[in-house]
Formats: C-alpha cells, sequence, structure tokens
C-alpha cells in the first residue's frame, strides 16, 4: 500500500519516535489534522486561542518569544489545556546555530522550550551537528524535531539541493527528527510526517512574502498531512467557525487522499 493511501494510525507503525506516534494516532482519534499557528503576543490571548481552539486540532503552534508578559505559569497553564483538549505543542524555534549553542537555547534561558513544547523544529542550514545538539536534550524528554525543507515565503532559498539534503539529514536521524516543514513531500521511502505552513482559503498572499495555498491543494496534491494556518483563522471573525471551516477543508482533503 502506498505511503499516501495509508491512514495516519497505520502510519505511526513506522516511526519510533514517541512525539510522531501521539500526534498521528490522535489525528484520527480527533479527526483533525489542522494546526493553530498562535502569533498573538500577550498570555492571556494566546491561553485564549489554545482553549478555544484546542478542540478542533492537533497542534498548537507557537512562537513564545513574541508574548510580551511570557512567565512559567503560561507555560504550566498551557501544558494543561494540552492534556485537556489533547494536542501537542509545537514551539516554532526554528533553531539555526551550531549544536552547542542550540542545546544551550533548547534547555535554559528564560523559556526552557524542551521542558513543555512537544515538538520544535530547525534550519538544516549549519550541518548535521544541529540535530545532534537537540538530540541531546529532546530525546531523554521523548520530544520530536521537524526539519525545516522549504519555507512557504516567496524567493525562499531552500530549494533544490538543499532541500534533498534535509531529507537525507533527517533520514540519518530518524529516530528524533520524525518529518518536515515544507511544502510537499519528497519521493524517498521512510514515512515522515509533513506540516505545511502557508495555507489560506481566501487570501493567496500577505504583502510581506507569505504565500498561501487551499488545504486541498497542501493534503491531496502536495501529499503533506498537517495544514498550518494563523491569521486565516485568528484574523478576523469567528475563530472556532474558522477553525472548523479549515478542519474540515483539511480533514475531507485527507478522506479523498486514502480513499475513505
Ligand atoms: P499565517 O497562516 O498567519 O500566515 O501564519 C503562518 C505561520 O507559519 C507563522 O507562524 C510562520 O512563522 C510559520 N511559517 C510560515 O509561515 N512559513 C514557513 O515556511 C515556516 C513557518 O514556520
Amino acid at each position: 500500500m502506498s505511503l499516501l493511501a495509508k491512514t495516519y494510525t497505520q502510519r505511526a507503525e513506522a516511526h519510533t519516535n514517541a512525539a510522531a506516534v501521539r500526534l498521528l494516532r490522535l489525528m484520527d482519534a480527533k479527526k483533525t489534522n489542522l494546526s493553530v499557528a498562535a502569533d498573538v503576543t500577550t498570555k492571556k490571548e494566546l491561553l485564549h486561542l489554545a482553549d478555544a481552539l484546542g478542540p478542533y486540532i492537533c497542534v498548537f503552534k507557537t512562537h513564545i518569544d513574541i508574548v510580551t508578559d511570557f512567565d512559567q505559569d503560561l507555560v504550566d497553564q498551557l501544558e494543561k489545556l494540552a492534556e485537556k483538549h489533547s494536542f501537542l505543542i509545537f514551539e516554532d524555534r526554528k533553531f539555526a546555530d551550531i549544536g552547542n549553542t542550540v542545546k544551550l537555547q533548547y534547555s535554559a534561558g528564560v523559556y526552557r522550550i524542551a521542558s513543555w513544547s512537544h515538538i520544535t523544529n530547525a534550519h538544516p542550514l549549519p550541518g548535521e551537528g544541529i540535530v545532534k545538539g537537540l538530540a541531546e536534550v529532546g530525546m531523554p524528554l521523548s520530544r520530536g524535531l521537524l526539519l525545516l525543507a522549504e519555507m512557504s515565503s516567496q524567493g525562499s532559498l531552500a530549494t533544490g539541493s538543499y532541500t534533498l539534503e534535509a531529507v537525507r539529514m533527517a533520514q540519518r536521524n530518524r529516530d528524533f527528527v520524525f518529518g518536515f516543514i515544507g511544502q510537499q513531500r519528497m519521493d524517498v521511502p521512510e514515512d515522515f510526517v509533513y506540516l505545511t505552513p502557508g495555507v489560506g482559503l481566501e487570501a493567496k498572499g500577505d504583502g510581506l512574502g507569505q504565500q498561501y495555498r487551499t488545504p486541498e491543494q497542501v493534503i491531496l496534491d502536495s501529499g503533506c498531512d498537517v495544514i498550518i494556518v494563523g491569521r486565516g483563522i485568528y484574523g478576523s471573525g469567528d475563530i472556532a467557525a474558522n477553525a472548523q471551516r479549515y478542519r474540515e477543508a483539511g480533514w475531507n482533503a485527507y478522506l479523498k487522499r486514502t480513499g475513505q
């Protein structure tokens, strides 16, 4: 059976990383492949989004360094909401330094990301040491890493041989690297999970280089697994109704892909 015809639950068997297995199973259990990109700047707004959108999502994606009033209580509450609504937390940190430095950035500082974020991501740019450094912190905590194989923004330099090298780096580190941030599935035998930003049902861009495609283009045409939606959900109108629309669009595309 081709990888794209399999259900998320069937695909969980191909993974050893604990975060990947949890993610793939909870997507089928909750019937959602929607992740919200919660790019808000106050603790109150962030917790409100997590609680209000929790029922519709599989992954809550944060940029914790934009929260002006960050404190430890914020992550304590976020972890409780993750339990309550059964979603994973993904700190979109985009690490991009040498192994020793990212190890410290991941474990220490104000945010102590590894202590609360199930998933984080890194640019393959510095070479494999970045994965090794993050793995030293993340593996004992059962965390998972995504590599940025491509970006959604106009003029991105992450293309061609750079993207192929990102895939090779992931293939060599599958215990920790379970997938990618990318725009299209790469044809390799291993099962990787693709989380894809740049998703919008109406807008085509944002005037600052962002480019949007529809959930159907992402899941069905490009073979990706999780749609990441930010402003399309919290930008205007009723956020729960917006989330429901994206959830339905993403899920229907998955059902079509798997022939369910
Ligand atoms: P929005 O849907 O509002 O455009 O938000 C997209 C989110 O995904 C942002 O948090 C951004 O940092 C992130 N992102 C992206 O847009 N493109 C990428 O290639 C990688 C990202 O992490």
